[in-house]
């Protein structure tokens, strides 16, 4: 097992407010939203940062995250009216959990460019 927070999300250890799950990915409503609809797509599989992602590899599974975005996305109506995908990576990132997670951020305008 890992050693990040999401691992024990991931084995049910800790609770979270799970919306979304299949084999190889799990969605949850981040515990500090900065939106009002913030949910973390994770994958099951253990990758720290997007720096460890192989695009030939790994397309399957960031493409399983993107079609959940899309249909969470739907699911809490912010689909039409626009979101935010966002992948932090390392510390100029902004990283804080060294498990890679898609944040959908949404219900919002958002600025551009990010602070
Ligand atoms: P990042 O800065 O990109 O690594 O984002 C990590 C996010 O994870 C941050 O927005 C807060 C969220 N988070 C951290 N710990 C927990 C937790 O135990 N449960 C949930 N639901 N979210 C968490």
């Amino acid at each position: 097992m890992g050693n990040t927070i999401f691992s024990k999300i991931i084995s049910k250890e800790i609770p979270a407010d799970i919306v979304f799950e299949t084999e190889n990915v799990l969605a949850f409503r981040d515990i500090k939203p900065q939106a009002p609809v913030h949910i973390l797509i994770i994958p099951k599989k253990e990758i720290p940062t997007i720096r460890e992602i192989n695009g030939k590899t790994d397309a399957v599974l960031l493409g399983e995250m993107i079609d959940a975005a899309n249909e969470i996305a739907k699911k809490e109506n912010i689909s039409e009216d626009g979101f935010r995908l966002v992948f932090n990576c390392g510390n100029n990132g902004g990283q804080e959990v060294y498990h890679i997670h898609m944040h959908l951020l949404g219900g919002r305008k958002f600025n551009w460019p990010p602070g």
